[in-house]
């Protein structure tokens, strides 16, 4: 760190406090005399490439000389250096515009901002921290909000930042090898908290004092929050989905797929009713510890080993030398049929007579409270002042969305009815006391047809960062995930743009409140721009290389440049 000013240097001192270090300028100025400090920093470490194999000594000098050469450039040109570099990697590459909210707009560009900085995309050998870089909160870790929050924002407008997301994921597997085997499983269990490569799973074990015993809390999910394993997986597929990346999938994508697949025919249990359970997870809703059967699990879960099984059928007959490097590895000869006939048994959750799909086997049995002063709270966690983690997982409330989010990520599964009637039985007990919950809540808000409900969750969405009533809420750091999750919202939920099965559908609903949404998409190598209104899209194929085929309110269409479509 060096500070330069437009006086004679001031005099000063440094002080050093435990993980603080600063320091004091005096100066004496004159009545109207402005004082200007310009302060230049860097941070290098050994595990930065350009640093590889520097000594300490090298670093300070590799510090150094990065320093004289910012203080010789000046403040002024650093600045209009980042700007532009600002302007062509992220507002000219994934451009997002908002008409008739200025506060949405900037919130969008807040978001996209935070995202582009907390991303390794240089280094594969990092992921994205689940407080970014604006805290120390989770230490850094990565969690399922990579996959299924953050990855879809840098599939659809960064695909080369995204690869390097799932590289990160396969080269941390012998940490998922080790963690399934420690548990007696087989194949990859991907760990509920990572970090460095080779640290396998890093989820603290207690976290907390229990307000009732006085004890520390256990952390659960470290232990059985095993749904990851399968968010990775359906990562892959839909990076694969959307750029058609065939070298990342041979090299990389077809085994982290198939292992993670192994490791579920190992984790399933043989129940007496015939059907193979996935008992004591958490799911999704952390508020509800060793559950049987939670549905977001068993669903991605057969969702994982059924994508396997395609794959291996496909690779059999029509790519021999792939399946015979990929069966050397992970014994596919064996694993296909185990595949199959587990993936054919495995207890799914069925609506009940309601409508309602129940989020595990008990959920639905447990004891309804008044949740009003839980739901009205200031702060989140205000539950925990009244009950602990033993007595929550007794009532129906739910820390965050649960089947939600497998509505929407395996929508066609599931029938309107069904999502409308969970809707209305899972909100009112759910109290967002996880960041990734309310964006997750305005996307299917969208889906169900209620724009103006979307956009209500939105904006709470929006207020978890960025609003003045709960001065604290960043305190450790930064939400990353609600960030993809804005992004989510706006793309997905009002912007209608949705991949299914390698196929997209742009239907977009514009909130009351928005004139017109533009953004654009990468698919399959060619970047698409779609520009809604309230009762118009016009989708432009700015690569211009491929004929596009997409589904625009409920019709199909195949288009070279540009599709104008009234609804
Ligand atoms: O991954 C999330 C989890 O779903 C809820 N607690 C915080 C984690 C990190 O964001």
């Amino acid at each position: 760190m060096v500070h330069s000013f437009n006086i004679v240097s001031p005099e000063s001192d440094i002080n050093i406090l435990r993980r603080r270090m600063f320091s004091n300028f005096n100066a004496g100025l004159e009545a109207g005399q402005t004082l200007v400090m310009e302060k230049y920093v860097n941070v290098f470490t050994s595990r930065d490439k350009e640093a590889e194999g520097l000594d300490v000594s090298g670093l300070q000098a590799l510090s150094l000389e990065e320093l004289k050469k910012d203080e010789a450039s000046g403040f002024d040109a650093i600045a209009a250096e980042s700007a532009e570099c600002w302007q062509q990697r992220v507002w000219d590459r994934a451009p997002i515009c908002i008409k008739g909210s200025d506060i949405d707009q900037f919130v969008i560009r807040f978001a996209q901002y935070h995202m582009q900085l907390m991303t390794p995309a240089h280094d594969r050998r990092m992921n994205i921290g689940a407080k970014g870089f604006s805290g120390e909160g989770y230490k850094g870790h990565t969690f399922w909000d990579t996959e299924i929050f953050l990855l879809p924002y840098f599939i659809y407008t960064m695909p080369e930042a995204a690869r390097n997301l799932m590289e990160y994921r396969y080269l941390s597997l012998p940490g998922a090898h080790a963690k399934a085997a420690k548990g007696g499983y087989e194949g990859a269990q991907f760990p509920w908290e990572s970090a460095w490569l080779d640290d396998g799973e890093v989820t603290p074990e207690y976290m907390g004092t229990d307000i009732v015993t006085g004890q520390l809390i256990k952390v659960w999910s470290g232990f059985i929050e095993i749904h990851i394993t399968a968010d990775v997986a359906f990562g892959v597929w839909q990076y694969y989905q959307s750029t058609d990346d065939q070298e990342f999938m041979d090299r990389y994508g077809y085994e982290l797929i198939i292992d993670c697949a192994k490791f579920w025919a190992s984790r399933l249990e043989e129940g007496d009713d015939g059907m193979l359970h996935i008992n004591d997870v958490v799911g999704p809703d952390e508020y509800k510890e060793h559950v049987n059967d939670n549905a977001f699990t068993n669903y991605m879960a057969r969702w994982n080993m059924n994508k396997a099984a395609e794959y291996i059928e496909q690779f059999r007959t029509e790519r021999r030398s792939l399946y015979e490097e990929l069966d050397a590895k992970l014994g596919l000869a064996g694993l296909l049929p185990l595949l199959k006939e587990k993936a054919g048994r495995i207890c799914l959750p069925v609506p009940n007579k309601d409508g309602v799909l129940p989020q595990d086997s008990t959920y639905l049995t447990l004891k309804d409270i008044d949740l009003t002063k839980y739901r009205q709270q200031a702060h989140v966690g205000g539950i925990y002042k009244d009950f602990n983690q033993e007595q929550i997982c007794k009532i129906q409330v739910s820390k965050q969305a649960d089947v939600m989010v497998l509505f929407y990520l395996l929508e066609d599964l599931f029938p309107h009815e069904v999502k409308l009637a969970s809707w209305d039985y899972y909100e009112p007990r759910t109290l967002h006391d996880s960041s990734l919950s309310l964006s997750t809540h305005s996307v299917l808000a969208c889906d169900i047809d209620d724009t103006a409900l979307g956009y209500s969750m939105f904006r709470k969405a929006c207020d978890i960062d960025l609003s003045n009533d709960d001065p604290h809420s960043s305190d450790t750091g930064i939400h990353a995930a609600s960030y993809g999750g804005l992004w989510q919202c706006v793309v997905y939920g009002f912007g209608g743009f949705r991949m299914l099965d390698g196929k997209i559908r742009i239907s977009p609903a514009l909130p009351d409140e928005w004139e017109s949404l533009s953004y654009t998409i990468m698919w399959k190598g060619q970047r698409l721009r779609v520009d809604a209104a309230r009762d118009s899209v016009a989708i432009t194929n700015e690569t211009g290389r491929d004929a596009v085929s997409v589904e625009v309110w409920g019709s199909e269409y195949t288009f070279e440049d540009k599709l104008n479509v009234d609804m």
